[in-house]
């Protein structure tokens, strides 16, 4: 048998923690034959609720879970985790100025990494959740210079299965047809949902959706904005969906995309595409071996490049903001 995979999920007593960890104590996230010990973390004013979790854990008797720890100590959380899935954080509330949630999520996510940094095991994969998801990813790759930044990501894998969602709804097809569209940027509306290289089969989905209007206009604000609209029908924010996109997103990372498909993953860019380096910026990836490559070579038209440069620069910005909130 496997030894287990420690995983630790932070702010596992909110809304997303509640429906991830069944998923990884199911082996959705690692596969069925992978045990896991789930690593859960909070803060104090939720410790009881988090002990909840963790007796409905031992209650729902997975065969895969060899352990949990529940604990709101950071290095408890931290010791000996191989993959982490940072879901907690700071959220904006109303009339707050966003200086000062950035300045919270700095100072959550600075003291996370130097943990994470000093007590994971080695080659932990980090996958930041928590908004602003890129910046935060990035804040923790700065303060934990020992973990490679090729460990070190952010999810905008819900966004990529939003647009597939929408490209199956449109069609009448399956979603699984459906592969190969690509979340450019923040995880936030100014991404850049791309259909250009997507395909169903081995048709171009320009060609089976020749409603160009509706592929550059309607369907990019839908996915877009889709958080927003989830928001209003459920009064709660994406919760299952999130969960299954962290889901994918690491299974994806750690066991390789299928051949001839690529995934948005939030990566430290290099500069493809002429994207700042420096920045945590959703690119088409592949996975093999457990490491990420960004799809090269795909060309960008005069619309889409608009598109990259304006997501772009609000990450520059928000990253200009993130450091003038360190102290
Ligand atoms: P909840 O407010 O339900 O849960 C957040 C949990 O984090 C709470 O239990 C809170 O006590 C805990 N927490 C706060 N500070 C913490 C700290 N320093 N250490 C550990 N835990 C801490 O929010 P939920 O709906 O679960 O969303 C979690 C985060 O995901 C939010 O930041 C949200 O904006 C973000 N999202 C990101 C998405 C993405 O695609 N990247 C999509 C879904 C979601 O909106």
């Amino acid at each position: 048998a496997k030894d287990p995979v420690r995983v630790l999920v932070t702010g596992a007593a909110g809304q997303i923690g509640y429906a991830l960890v069944p998923m990884i104590a199911r082996g959705v996230m690692l596969g069925p034959d992978q045990p896991v010990i789930l690593h859960m973390l909070d803060i104090p004013p939720a410790a009881e609720s988090l002990n909840g979790v963790k007796m409905e854990l031992v209650d729902a008797a997975f065969p895969l879970l060899k352990g949990v720890v529940a604990t709101t100590d950071v290095v408890e959380a931290c010791t000996g985790v191989n993959i982490a899935v940072m879901v907690g954080g700071f959220p904006r509330k109303e009339g707050m100025e966003r200086k000062d949630v950035m300045t919270k999520n700095v100072s959550i996510y600075k003291s996370q990494a130097s943990a994470l940094e000093k007590h994971a095991a080695a080659n932990c994969k980090v996958l930041v959740v928590a908004n602003p998801a890129n910046t935060n990813a990035l804040i923790l790759k700065e303060f934990a210079p020992s973990i490679p930044e090729k460990n070190i990501s952010c999810l905008t894998r819900l966004d990529h299965n939003r647009a597939l969602g929408q490209i199956s709804e449109r069609l009448n097809i399956q979603v699984s047809d459906v592969k190969n569209v690509i979340i450019w940027g923040n995880h936030s509306s100014t991404q850049y949902p791309d259909v250009n290289h997507a395909t169903v089969g081995e048709k171009p989905v320009r060609e089976l959706i020749a409603d160009d209007a509706w592929l550059n206009g309607e369907f990019i604000t839908t996915v877009q904005q889709r958080g927003a609209a989830i928001i209003k029908a459920r009064k709660l924010s994406s919760a299952l969906s999130a969960a299954s996109a962290a889901c994918d997103h690491i299974r994806d990372w750690v066991l390789g995309t299928p051949q001839g498909t690529w995934v948005s993953m939030g990566v430290y860019s290099d500069g493809s595409y002429n994207v700042p380096a420096g920045l945590i910026y959703s690119f088409p990836v592949t996975c093999a071996n457990g490491e990420w490559t960004i799809v090269q070579g795909l060309p960008i038209d005069e619309f889409s490049r608009k598109k990259l440069d304006l997501t772009a620069e609000e990450l520059s910005e928000e990253k200009a903001l993130a450091y003038s909130c360190l102290n």
